[in-house]
């Protein structure tokens, strides 16, 4: 009978597309609300610009960059500096309401350095 061979099957292809292993540009699509939201500094931007993250979710903030840099969640409280080259996990998102918040390194924003950040009900 075929369940023998589909069940491998259905393993093997959960593994593929976990997101977990790929890191970069695909998070908040596909991760629910397992695990954290990476967010990686450099200088002087936000990779990637526009963030979803659920509600609660925790925040990986890695600085792989040379200077100094912050996540500043505009409308919030949330101001938090990442020294060059460290990296913090942080619940900085607990208590924020749903919706689209601007994101900014207070440091460059003349640089450019914003981005958005969408929070899912
Ligand atoms: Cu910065």
């Amino acid at each position: 009978m075929m369940p023998r061979i589909l069940i491998p099957l259905a393993l093997a292809l959960v593994a593929l597309g976990a997101p977990a292993c790929g890191g970069g540009d695909g998070n908040g699509d596909g991760g629910g609300a397992s695990g954290p939201v990476e967010i990686v500094l450099v200088d002087n931007a936000f990779q990637p610009t526009a963030i979803t993250a659920a509600a609660g979710q925790e925040v990986v903030l890695s600085n792989e960059g040379q200077a100094l840099h912050n996540l500043t969640i505009e409308g919030t409280d949330v101001d938090v500096d990442v020294s060059a080259g460290a990296t913090e996990t942080e619940d900085v998102l607990e208590g924020l309401a749903p919706g689209s918040y601007d994101i900014v390194c207070k440091y460059h924003v003349a640089e450019g350095m914003t981005g958005t950040l969408t929070i899912e009900g």
